[in-house]
């Protein structure tokens, strides 16, 4: 499965280190996460993307979500600060990186989020609804993640799945080179490509395939970004830490059992 040879490198999470956090310093060096998403009906994968992003180390870990979901969001998580759209303009000035997609949904809410995100001049992590109102209005930008699935690649190519998956090497090249930044292609073997170096993740199980989580992989990435951590390498540690975490829970709590909420509870960073 690995085999793509000269094409692709599959380093060893030994390989790929956060930084040490300094002794000495205070949250605000550690950034601010602004994480944006969960429609109704879709709380949980904002959820479950910011409880990543706050197990990833961000200093500040904002969300904006439905006003409807400001308490349960709070109550489940007291290190986040929630907001409505409302404020949206204030957040996006204040945050360091923002993440926008799970959860967001297709209605005018969503396109209004993704509208006003794009226009931040911030760091991006592109994920879910998100990638679908980039695959509608297609741009460039070099300061961006994105993170589709085999199906949201297709959309973001204007291809079948079976075609992305046919020659996932050429699928991200080719999202490369129409949207630039950094591309993260996921499923079995999850292709990470910054226009330069080509990393396949060697790390994965078969109880990774359950909703919601894309979405913890988001906050991870999210999280590490707010830090100021590159964004090539950013994306490499979080898909292999994501990876690992998982295979690890598959040792211990089984294939089948084990949750993408679990990861957040169980990565060691
Ligand atoms: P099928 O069924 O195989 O024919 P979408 P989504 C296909 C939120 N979530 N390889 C699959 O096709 C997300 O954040 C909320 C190939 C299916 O029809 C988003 O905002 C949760 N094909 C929103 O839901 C937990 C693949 O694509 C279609 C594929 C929609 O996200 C769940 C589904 O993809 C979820 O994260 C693959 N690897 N994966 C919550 N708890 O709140 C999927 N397909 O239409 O892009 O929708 O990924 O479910
Ligand atoms: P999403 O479809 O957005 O929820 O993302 C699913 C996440 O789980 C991605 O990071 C995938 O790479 C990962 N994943 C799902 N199924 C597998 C699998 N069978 N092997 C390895 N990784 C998987
Ligand atoms: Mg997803």
């Amino acid at each position: 499965l690995y085999t793509f040879a000269a094409e692709a490198h599959a380093p060893d999470i030994a390989d790929i280190r956060p930084p040490k956090r300094k002794h000495s310093s205070h949250k605000r060096r550690y950034g601010t996460a602004l994480l944006i998403g969960g429609d109704f009906g879709m709380m949980g994968a904002i959820a479950l993307a910011s409880q990543a992003c706050l197990r990833a180390g961000a200093g500040l870990v904002k969300v904006i979500s439905r006003a409807e979901h400001q308490i349960a969001l709070t109550q489940m998580q007291p290190e986040l600060m929630v907001s409505n759209d409302t404020a949206l303009a204030q957040q996006l000035a204040q945050a360091t990186t923002i993440a926008i997609g799970p959860g967001l949904g297709q209605s005018d809410w969503a396109w209004r989020l993704f509208e006003q995100a794009c226009q931040a001049n911030k760091p991006l992590i592109i994920d879910a609804d998100a990638l679908n109102c980039l695959a509608h209005r297609p741009s460039h930008y070099h300061r961006w993640i994105l993170t589709p699935h085999p199906k949201e690649a297709a959309r973001l190519l204007k291809q079948s799945v079976a075609q992305v998956q046919q020659d996932r090497i050429a699928a991200v090249k080719a999202l490369y080179k129409r949207y630039g930044g950094v591309i993260v292609l996921k499923g079995t073997g999850t292709l990470i490509y910054d226009g330069q170096d080509m990393i396949v993740c060697r790390y994965g199980n078969g109880g990774m395939a359950k909703g919601g989580m894309g979405d913890v992989l988001t906050g991870l990435i999210a999280g590490l970004v707010a830090q100021g951590l590159e964004l090539g390498f950013a994306a490499q540690l979080g898909v292999l830490q994501h990876a690992t975490t998982a295979d690890q829970l598959a040792q211990t709590r089984g294939e089948y059992s084990y949750l993408p909420s679990d990861l957040c509870q169980n990565w060691q960073i």
